[in-house]
């Protein structure tokens, strides 16, 4: 079994179950703790948490994880899927095995990693015998479909699509702002919205330190958001209107090359698209923050990667542009680049490929009673997806 969930059981396949009389705190972390050092098989990991039931019994129970995982990326020819591979390998993620899979129409085709061309095979009901770690990245229905198959084989599912995000039995995690609720997984975690993800890299840190309590955004999201389709129609269109052509649609109901549009994803009876309610939804399961409020507008440009946000915030607390600075500055994960005097400011263009997100055009917010304004930027593709996937598969491993 690639992995186990044990009540009362906290060893990686028969030893003795851990049960112990408890009547304080300190009780349960030294089972949760003895739990891991005595009782797990050297290839293996326990993330091991302590409970106290009423009658005073402490129920462990244990997770396991291979330390050299199989790992499946499903979705792997898509946009994320791609990035997903090469940031297994650029960040040395300790892969036993790489499956990829994908649909019936990439069967044959090969991806390389680690120098080794890997064959694609299709996605089936079948595919999750001995699968450690599945990203998930080819979209939501196959997500609802296939997650709970893969988690039911023993694999921990780590999903990009927005199927789970909700689901209270599911944790939603950006590893720099709530790793620990990785722990808490019944199988499947639930990536964030890119938007959301890159948005929070800089809107949590200063919620740590002002406390916010809503935010108005504007999104400027790049057309690889929606998939590799996308970026195709954005260099044709491109190319007929250099050539004086009519742009031919596919993929957005109007031209994006030379274009913006203020529409992504579907739209709701409120006005809002889903998109746009995203980073509140999202913002309080990850922040923890219950009260927070967001009113976003999110539009499509054709740029082809990095998304980029701007941000009016309002804080509880007093807010300085210097003391905000002082804390971005210290913010994993994210780099200040804020020199308007320098034409310095985070681009798209430059934080593709990258994987910190930027933040800058710090400024007190002239329209709001402690607030702050702010301009982020950060590479949809990676941050708000593979990089934060492979972070998640880390945390699994840690
Ligand atoms: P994409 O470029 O269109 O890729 C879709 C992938 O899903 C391809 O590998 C495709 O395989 C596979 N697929 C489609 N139908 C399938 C089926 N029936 N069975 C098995 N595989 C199937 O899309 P993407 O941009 O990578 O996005 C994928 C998911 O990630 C979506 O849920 C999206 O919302 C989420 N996401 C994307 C981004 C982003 O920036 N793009 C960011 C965050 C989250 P074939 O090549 O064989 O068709
Ligand atoms: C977008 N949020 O940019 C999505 C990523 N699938 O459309």
């Amino acid at each position: 079994m690639a992995r186990g969930h044990a009540l009362g059981l906290a060893n990686d396949s028969a030893g003795p179950p851990i049960f112990a009389k408890a009547t304080t705190g300190r009780t349960l972390r030294w089972a949760a703790e003895r739990s891991q050092r005595d009782h797990c098989h050297q290839e293996m990991r326990a993330t091991a948490t302590a409970q106290l039931t009423r009658r005073g019994v402490v129920i462990v129970c244990a997770t396991f994880m291979n330390r050299h995982p199989h790992v499946a990326v499903v979705g792997a020819t898509g946009a994320v899927g791609i990035e997903m591979i090469k940031t297994l390998e650029k960040r040395n993620f300790p892969v036993g095995k790489l499956t990829l899979l994908a649909s019936a129409r990439s069967v044959g085709k090969k991806l390389k990693f680690k120098g080794q061309d890997i064959a694609v095979t299709e996605l089936t009901k079948d595919s999750f015998a001995g699968i450690d770690i599945a990203l998930f990245s080819a979209g939501g229905s196959i997500s609802k479909e296939y997650a709970p198959i893969a988690a039911k084989a023993g694999c921990v599912v780590v999903d990009n699509s927005s199927a789970f995000r909700q689901d209270d039995n599911v944790p939603l995690v950006v590893p720099e702002i709530n790793a620990a609720d990785v722990k808490w997984h019944k199988g499947i975690i639930a990536n964030p919205n890119c938007t959301t993800a890159i948005t929070l890299m800089a809107l949590y840190p200063l919620h740590q330190a002002f406390g916010v309590k809503r935010v108005f955004a504007s999104s400027y999201q790049a057309v690889s958001g929606t998939g590799a389709k996308a970026i195709e129609e954005l260099r044709r269109q491109v190319g007929e209107i250099v050539a004086g052509k009519p742009a031919t649609k596919e993929v957005y109901p109007h031209q994006i090359a030379f274009n913006v549009l203020p529409h992504v994803d579907s739209f709701l009876p409120t006005g809002y698209t889903k998109e746009e309610m995203k980073m509140e939804n999202e913002g309080r399961k990850i922040m923890h923050h219950p009260g927070f409020r967001a009113s976003v507008t999110c539009v499509r440009v054709p740029v082809y990667r990095s998304h980029s946000i701007a941000v009016s915030a309002e804080f509880e607390k007093p807010v300085s542009v210097e003391a905000a600075r002082a804390v971005l500055k210290k913010a994993p994960g994210l780099d200040v680049v804020d020199e308007p005097e320098n034409k310095k400011y985070p681009m798209p263009l430059f934080t593709s490929e990258q994987y910190n997100c930027e933040v800058g055009r710090i400024r007190k917010d002239c329209a709001l009673d402690n607030g702050l304004c702010f301009w982020v930027s950060g590479d949809q593709l990676l941050k708000g997806a593979a990089l934060n996937a492979v972070q998640i598969a880390e945390e699994l491993i840690k």
